[in-house]
C-alpha cells in the first residue's frame, strides 16, 4: 500500500517547519497540519463516511486530510448550498458525522449528525505525530457530487488509487516538486480546489496559498511573493486579463504583470480557455497559460506539459497512464486524422462508479469498459486534443461550474406562478456560459418577478446556479413530437 500523502507521515525537523497551506494569516506547517490530522483522525475513526463543510479555510484542511489518513471517505460539502440539493446529497451518502469549524453557522439538515468541530487555532495538541496507516488503493477517498442533465446531482466515487495517479501523471507533466508554492481561489469542494489545488500540493510536500476569494490583486499579492503555479478556471484568467488591460492604477497592473510573469506555471481548467484571453495574458507577461482537461469522474486526462508546446485552444495529450479515443455515437472507434468524435478515456485516474447509481454508471461506459466523458473534440497526429463541444445541450458550464438544466427546471416548475420552463446556456465572455431561464407564466398578465425565481433557484440548489437572465415567453417552442426545441430558444 503506498500512501497518499506521505509527507504527512511524522515530519521532523525543516520537513515539519515547512509551510503546508496558508490562508490569510493562518498558516499550517506539515508539522501542524500531522499533528492536527493525527488526531483529527482518532476521533473520526469509527465513522463509516464523513461530511465537511468546505469552507476556503485551513479547518478543511485539517479535515479532509484527517479523514484521508483515517482511511474514512470524504464528502464535500458546498457551504452555499441550497436546501433540496443537501437534502439529497445528505441522504444519498449517510454520512454519520459532519466536519466543520468554530464559527460555522450549519443548516437544519445537518443537525442530525454527529457534529465535529475542527479549529485550526487549537487543533495541534502537543507531542510528536504517529504514523496513520491509511487505506488501500481502491477504497474510495471522496465522495463529489457532480450535476448530469437531469434529476439531482451524482456521487462520483473516487478512490485513493485515482488521486494518486492523477496527481503523480501532473508531477510528471509539470515537473511539480515540492518547492513549488500554489497560489488558489479555488471553492474547497470541488476536484479542481480540492485535489488538484490541496492535495496536489500535499503529496508533493509542497505548499499551498489558498486567496479565501478571487481577486487580481490577491494573484498579486501572493505570485509575487513566493508563489510559483497558478490554478484557475477560465472566468479568473478572464478577470486577470481585464486588469492587466484595464486597471487604472499602472502599480497595480505593473504589479500583477511582474507576479504573472514571473511565475513558473499558470494552468487553467474546468472549462475552455478563450483563446483570446489567453493572448491577452501572453502580450501583457510574456507568459503562456497552459490548459488540462479534466472531470469530476475522471480527475485529469489531458494537459499541456511544462516543457511543451503550448498550443492556445488546445488542452495537450493524453497524461502519462491515461487511454483516450474518440468514438461515434454507436460505438465506432474513430482513428482517422481530423475525426471529431466522442472522448472516451480510460486509466488508473478513474472513480469507480456513482454512489447507488449503478445505471448511471452503466450508461456513463462502453461495454469494452471506457468512460463516456460527453464531450467531442479531435486530436492531432502528435496526440494533442481539442476539446470542440459537448454532446448534452442541458449541460451548462458557467464559470468552471458544471451545471444540469434539469436541475433548475425542476425547481422553477414547482413555484405556483411557471406553467412552464426551460433553461439554457448562452456564451458569456466572463463565465463562458451564463444560465438562462425561459419562462411561460401561469398568468401571463402577473408572472413571477424574476428575482423571486432565480432565489428560490439560489435557496433550492446553489447560488451558482441561479439564471443570470430571465426572459418570459407565452409558450415555448415545441416539435411535431412535443418536445421543447431548446436549440431554436438559443437562436
Ligand atoms: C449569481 N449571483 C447572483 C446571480 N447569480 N446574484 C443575483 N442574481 C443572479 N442571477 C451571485 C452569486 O451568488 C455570488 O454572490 C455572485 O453573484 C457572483 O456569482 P458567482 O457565480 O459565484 O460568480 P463570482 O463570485 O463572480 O465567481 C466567479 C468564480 C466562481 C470565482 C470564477 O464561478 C468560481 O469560483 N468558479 C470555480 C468553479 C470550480 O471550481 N469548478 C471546478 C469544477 P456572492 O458575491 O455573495 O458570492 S470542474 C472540476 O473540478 C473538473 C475536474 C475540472 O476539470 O477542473
Ligand atoms: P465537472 O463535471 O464539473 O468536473 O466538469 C468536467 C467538464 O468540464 C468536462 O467534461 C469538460 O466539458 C469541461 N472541461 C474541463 N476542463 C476543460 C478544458 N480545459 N477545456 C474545455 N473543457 C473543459
Amino acid at each position: 500500500m503506498t500512501l497518499l500523502l506521505p509527507a504527512l507521515q511524522s515530519p521532523t525537523g525543516p520537513a515539519a517547519s515547512r509551510e503546508a497551506a496558508r490562508f490569510g494569516d493562518l498558516s499550517l506547517t506539515y508539522g501542524d497540519l500531522a499533528v492536527a490530522s493525527t488526531a483529527l483522525a482518532a476521533r473520526i475513526a469509527d465513522a463509516g463516511r464523513v461530511a465537511v463543510w468546505a469552507t476556503p479555510t485551513p479547518e478543511t484542511v485539517i479535515a479532509v486530510v484527517a479523514a484521508l489518513r483515517a482511511g474514512v471517505p470524504v464528502v464535500p460539502l458546498n457551504p452555499r448550498t441550497g436546501e433540496s440539493e443537501l437534502a439529497h446529497i445528505l441522504a444519498d451518502s449517510a454520512p454519520t458525522a459532519v466536519l466543520a469549524g468554530p464559527d460555522d453557522e450549519l443548516p437544519p439538515g445537518l443537525e442530525r449528525l454527529r457534529q465535529v468541530t475542527v479549529d485550526a487555532r487549537t487543533a495541534a495538541p502537543s507531542g510528536a505525530p504517529d504514523d496513520i496507516g491509511e487505506a488501500g488503493p481502491e477504497d474510495p477517498a471522496l465522495i463529489v457530487y457532480t450535476s448530469g442533465t437531469t434529476g439531482p446531482p451524482k456521487g462520483a466515487v473516487l478512490p485513493r488509487r485515482a488521486v494518486a495517479a492523477s496527481l503523480d501523471a501532473l508531477e510528471d507533466a509539470w515537473g511539480w516538486t515540492g518547492d513549488d508554492v500554489l497560489v488558489h481561489a479555488l471553492p474547497l469542494f470541488h476536484v479542481h480546489g480540492l485535489i488538484l489545488g490541496v492535495l496536489g500540493p500535499l503529496r508533493r510536500g509542497g505548499s499551498v496559498r489558498h486567496l479565501g476569494k478571487f481577486s487580481p490583486d490577491g494573484v498579486a499579492r501572493e505570485l509575487g511573493s513566493g508563489g510559483t503555479m497558478l490554478f484557475g478556471v477560465p472566468t479568473m484568467y478572464h478577470r486577470l486579463a481585464e486588469a492587466l488591460d484595464g486597471w487604472a492604477g499602472d502599480a497595480e497592473r505593473d504589479s500583477l504583470t511582474r507576479a504573472l510573469s514571473g511565475a513558473r506555471l499558470l494552468v487553467s481548467g474546468s472549462a475552455a480557455l478563450p483563446v483570446h484571453d489567453h493572448e491577452r495574458i501572453a502580450a501583457a507577461t510574456g507568459r503562456r497559460v497552459i490548459e488540462r482537461y479534466g472531470m469530476t469522474e475522471t480527475l485529469m486526462n489531458t494537459g499541456i506539459r511544462a516543457d511543451g508546446a503550448p498550443r492556445p485552444g488546445t488542452v495537450g495529450p493524453p497524461l502519462a497512464g491515461v487511454e483516450l479515443r474518440l468514438a461515434e455515437e454507436d460505438g465506432t472507434v474513430l482513428d482517422e486524422p481530423g475525426a471529431i468524435g466522442e472522448i472516451q478515456v480510460r486509466g488508473p485516474n478513474l472513480f469507480t462508479g456513482y454512489l447507488n447509481r449503478p445505471d448511471a454508471t452503466a450508461a456513463a461506459h462502453t461495454t469494452d469498459g471506457w468512460f463516456r466523458t460527453g464531450d467531442v473534440g479531435t486530436v492531432d497526429p502528435d496526440g494533442y486534443v481539442t476539446i470542440v463541444g459537448r454532446k448534452a445541450t442541458d449541460l451548462i458550464k458557467s464559470g468552471g461550474y458544471k451545471i444540469g438544466a434539469g436541475e433548475i427546471e425542476n425547481v422553477l416548475l414547482a413555484h405556483p406562478g411557471v406553467r412552464e420552463v426551460a433553461v439554457t446556456g448562452e456564451e458569456d465572455p466572463d463565465l463562458g456560459e451564463r444560465v438562462v431561464a425561459w419562462v411561460v407564466a401561469t398568468d401571463p398578465d402577473s408572472p413571477p418577478p424574476a428575482e423571486e425565481l432565480t432565489d428560490r433557484v439560489a435557496a433550492h440548489l446553489a447560488p451558482h446556479k441561479r439564471p443570470r437572465t430571465v426572459r418570459y415567453l407565452d409558450a415555448l417552442p415545441r416539435n411535431d413530437l412535443g418536445k421543447i426545441m431548446k436549440r431554436s430558444l438559443r437562436a
